[in-house]
């Protein structure tokens, strides 16, 4: 897999083919219930290493809803081949596949992730038309998490339009009909992770309102600091801790708080990678750095597996 470059979503779905093909022992491609409003498959990756038994604890990767956060895709599929590459002589990636199952969405939002390469780098949104000027939804307020209450904008050409009701667009439906389907009504999965860019942050639940917090916020912190701190070990950046409202903004809809007030996810955390600033590339990140962004982040998702695992 070429890591020094943003690829297209037809190229990132051959590379899951491709780790289907070479890893089929653990790990199969598969695409979700419902196609796109422009007609593509939204194609995920399932790894198991107990032959898909559906027993073992699960974790979730979302990348890629905003379209125009490309390192989020890209510092994932550097996880997923590494992950997969060096199951067997690495212990890291052994702990993570020997503890956990892995759903891994490189692009919830392939649509406008194909748009913001074509026409439009800074598109953010879905590419659902609803005639005039309204083109297109903010997946992350689309979900059925206090939808519409905070951090949306009602005219809908607005980059942060949550959309005509909770769960109106096909992306968050999938995710949804997904999360469900691996729950089967229990709680297999226990991690939720939304890959986002950029400022350097580990948000944790909830966005929707300042200072609403989950029941086991105290174990999300810790375990938030101490993902945080071995993020920084890898290459020194250092990455914040806190709330999504605390650190940017109050925002509902989100993916993220859905997984634990719908989802019944217990630990869900929202990332926002590289860079911190503007000024460093905002949503334009220099394509060296998915080695290194990738790499902080595997250290990152390592170590909450670790702390996962030692809370089940
Ligand atoms: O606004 C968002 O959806 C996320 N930020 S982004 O720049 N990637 O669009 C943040 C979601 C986390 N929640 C809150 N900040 N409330
Ligand atoms: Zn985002």
């Amino acid at each position: 897999v070429d890591h020094s470059q943003y690829h297209r979503y037809g190229q990132i779905s051959e590379y899951l083919t491709g780790f289907a093909n070479n890893f089929g022992s653990i790990a199969r491609k598969r695409s979700m219930f419902h196609t796109t409003y422009d007609g593509r498959t939204m194609d995920y990756l399932e790894i198991s290493t107990n032959g898909f038994a559906g027993t073992r604890r699960a974790i979730l990767i979302e990348a890629g809803i905003h379209a125009r956060e490309w390192i989020s895709p890209a510092a994932i599929l550097y996880i997923t081949d590494r992950l997969l590459a060096t199951y067997t002589t690495d212990s890291e990636a052994a702990y993570m596949l020997n503890n956990f199952d892995w759903i891994i969405i490189p692009v919830t939002n392939p649509d406008g992730y194909e748009y913001s390469h074509t026409d439009d780098r800074y598109w953010r949104k879905n590419r659902n038309y609803r005639g005039g000027e309204c083109m297109g939804v903010d997946l992350n307020r689309n979900f059925d998490a206090r939808w519409g209450t905070t951090g949306v904008s009602s005219s809908c050409s607005s980059n942060i339009y949550p959309g005509t009701e909770p769960m109106s667009e096909v992306e968050a439906q999938n995710v949804q009909e997904l999360v469900a389907d691996i729950q089967s009504g229990g709680t297999r999965l226990i991690g939720y992770l939304a890959v986002h860019s950029y400022s350097q942050m580990i948000l944790l639940p909830y966005s929707h309102t300042l200072g609403s917090r989950p029941p086991n916020y105290q174990d999300l912190d810790n375990y938030g600091i101490s993902a945080g701190n071995a993020l920084y070990n890898v290459h020194g950046r250092r990455f914040q801790v806190g709330t999504g409202p605390e650190l940017l903004y109050a925002a509902s809809g989100g993916s993220e708080d859905w997984a634990i007030l719908r989802g019944s996810v217990k630990y869900s955390y929202c990332y926002e990678l590289r860079p911190a600033t503007v000024s460093e590339g905002g949503f334009v990140l220099p394509p060296s750095e998915i080695v290194p962004s990738g790499e902080e982040l595997f250290a990152s998702f390592y170590n909450l597996a670790i702390s996962f695992h030692n809370d089940i």
